[in-house]
């Protein structure tokens, strides 16, 4: 196949500053040259390029949208840009992105002290340090607010007990922002640095999806961190949640990226394929399936970049970014299927890419909240009524 063409039916390109299209070219590029040629024995592997973290640091991946302590400083929608840069590459190469940067760099940002900052942000930025987020646990996921894991004060120190699960970096991480419930019921923020006695990790194996990421158990057996690695500044669910509207904003981008892939592969090779003597492309159903990608690309790039310009207006609403994300992986899923469709027998094999965008997008479509408890929480805000069972 060709090199990637991009994908703009609606000339969304003129909406976008020159700073956004530098910032997205700059990503393009390093992906097609840098990522994309290791990506294929990566996910054969199951294992993750960590030689590439300080590169994406150089680049200013992390922390994009931040201000000082080294960070780019850039807007939403450059951000937004970039996750959808790497999806394009891989839905790991994302996520490794936006767990450092929404999930590990915004919670230090929003809620950690100074010295908090001063300690991880800047490295954190340049990629010398490596973080991870541990919320989910083996009884609660959708639900987050019934965890077990607790902090308890002991004198000088903190006592953290209990397991996160499914955690990406979990393994390589130098700092883990655990998420705990102390004994007034209500949740905090804490950091836990690899290396502290009764912490350890350990890698999920077997996964089908999300084989290029790394996936890993977090065990906290009377883990003991000083009392100054609590954050200061937030209380309650809100606090995690809070990081999770970062983090869903960059990936109703990123699977924007994942899709355009999908679709410019099943398109060129859709030219190419002869079948009954003509190209496959000029067949009316494989038409049908390539109009409904590029028609629902448009419009998730649309959802996407009209968030992005609220919520540097400081206007985007979770719920609004509840709904990018649910539809953008959604339309996603359906690309994909609909690319390695397209391809028959060859679709199956990862000489191309669409069974890896594919398998991923499953994960995709169930971390960050699913699909479904986004509905929910779409429907909670337009009707007004919790529909969550509880
Ligand atoms: P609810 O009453 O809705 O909210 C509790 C408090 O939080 C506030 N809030 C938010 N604040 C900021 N941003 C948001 N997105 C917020 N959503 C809610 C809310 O205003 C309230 O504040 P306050 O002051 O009144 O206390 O709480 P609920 O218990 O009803 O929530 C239910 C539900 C289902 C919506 C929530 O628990 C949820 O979103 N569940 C899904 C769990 C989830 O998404 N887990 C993700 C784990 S991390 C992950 O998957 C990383 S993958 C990383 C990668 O590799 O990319
Ligand atoms: P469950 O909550 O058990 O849900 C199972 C099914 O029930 C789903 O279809 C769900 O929609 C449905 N369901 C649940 N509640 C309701 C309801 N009230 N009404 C209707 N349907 C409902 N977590 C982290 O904290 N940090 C990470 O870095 C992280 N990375 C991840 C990486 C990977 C590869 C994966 C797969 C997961 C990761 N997660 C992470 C966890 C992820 O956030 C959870 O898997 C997700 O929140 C769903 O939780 P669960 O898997 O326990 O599913």
């Amino acid at each position: 196949m060709e090199k990637f063409r991009g994908v703009d039916y609606y000339g969304i390109e003129d909406l976008l500053s020159e700073e956004e299209r530098m910032v997205r070219d700059a990503i393009r590029d390093w992906v097609e040259v840098e990522f994309l040629p290791l990506v294929t024995q990566h996910h054969r592997a199951g294992t993750f390029p960590v030689e590439l973290i300080p590169k994406l640091g150089e680049l200013g991946v992390f922390g994009a949208t931040l201000k000082g302590y080294g960070c780019a400083g850039l807007n939403s929608v450059a951000y937004g840009l970039i996750m959808q840069e790497l999806e394009r590459g891989d839905s790991g190469l994302r996520s490794c992105a936006s767990v450092q940067s929404g999930l590990v760099m915004y919670p230090i940002y929003a809620y950690g002290s100074e010295a908090q900052k001063e300690a991880w942000l800047p490295r954190l930025a340049r990629g010398e340090k490596v973080g991870c987020f541990g919320l989910t646990e083996p009884d609660h996921g959708s639900d987050p607010g019934g965890m077990k894991t607790r902090a308890r004060r002991r004198g000088d120190a903190y006592v953290l007990s209990g397991t996160k699960l499914w955690i990406t970096n979990g393994s390589i991480a130098d700092v883990a922002v655990v998420w705990a419930k102390e004994d007034d019921g209500e949740i905090y923020g804490y950091l836990v640095e690899k290396g502290t006695p009764g912490y350890s990790t350990l890698d999920i194996s077997g996964k089908f999806s999300m084989r290029a990421s790394i996936t890993s158990e977090l065990s906290l057996q009377d883990c003991q961190i000083p009392l100054e690695n609590k954050l200061p500044d937030v209380k309650g669910l809100k606090g995690p949640l809070g990081c999770l509207a970062q983090a869903r904003y960059g990936i109703a981008w990123g699977a924007v990226g994942a899709a355009m892939a999908c679709y410019d592969w099943a398109l060129q090779y859709a030219q190419q394929r002869i079948q009954f003597g003509k190209p496959i492309a000029s067949f009316q159903l494989v038409q049908q399936k390539l109009v409904w990608m590029i028609t629902e690309i448009t419009k998730a790039q649309l959802l996407a970049l009209q968030l992005g310009r609220l919520k540097d207006q400081g206007r985007a609403r979770p719920q609004q970014v509840s709904m990018a994300k649910m539809n953008n992986v959604h339309i996603a899923l359906e690309t994909a299927r609909m690319a390695r469709d397209i391809m028959g027998a060859a679709g199956i094999v990862d000489e191309h890419p669409v069974i890896r965008h594919m398998i991923n997008l499953e994960t995709v479509k169930t971390y960050e909240g699913t699909h479904d408890i986004h509905t929910l929480i779409i429907g909670r805000d337009i009707t007004g009524t919790d529909a969550f069972g509880v």
